[in-house]
């Protein structure tokens, strides 16, 4: 799945810091077919704004539970401007859906509360497989696109004004 669609919208411009970021990207392998795409949309996204392919710097964790301290590792191990966080949970017949949604969204929040740089919820919280795929390159977008837009965006807020 592509993220062009979602790019055409991007100015550019906008980002000419881009090129000086390091940006985390922590990826849940939980529904991986779709955090996959997840992750394409981010990375393209990025490289597309100006961050350095080796500037980018990727980290696996096994749920979206896991994803608040896979992105301090990932912060701490990279020196990192901004973390993406991708996950992707889907309700199911047990209430795992609403104790992972609660915990991830509320350690993502305090993460960027407590380091100062932006963690981003790039994370899906869907009913159904349809409303995940909508959303990870279909009638929905990419929300991995937007999750590097407001990575960028908010890293911004951190740099020198001149
Ligand atoms: C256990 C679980 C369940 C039921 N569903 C999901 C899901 O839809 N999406 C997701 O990212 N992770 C899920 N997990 C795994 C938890 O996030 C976590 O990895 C485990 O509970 C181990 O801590």
């Amino acid at each position: 799945m592509s993220a062009h669609k979602n790019l055409s919208g991007i100015n550019l411009a906008d980002f000419s810091y881009a090129g000086s970021l390091r940006i985390g990207i922590v990826v849940a392998q939980w529904n991986n077919e779709y955090t996959e795409s997840l992750y394409y949309g981010a990375e393209e996204t990025l490289l597309a704004c100006g961050v350095k392919q080796q500037n980018i710097f990727r980290t696996d964790v096994p749920g979206s539970f896991e994803l608040p301290l896979g992105a301090m590792k990932c912060f701490e191990q990279n020196n990192c401007d901004a973390v993406i966080c991708l996950g992707c949970v889907i309700r199911g017949q047990t209430p795992h859906f609403d104790y992972i949604c609660q915990s991830v969204a509320k350690g993502i929040m305090d993460l960027n509360l407590k380091l100062g740089v932006p963690v981003v919820f790039g994370v899906l919280t869907c009913d159904t497989k349809e409303q995940a795929e909508e959303r990870c390159g279909g009638s929905h977008g990419n929300k991995g696109v937007e999750a590097a837009v407001t990575a960028l965006k908010m890293a911004g807020l951190n740099q020198a004004k001149s």
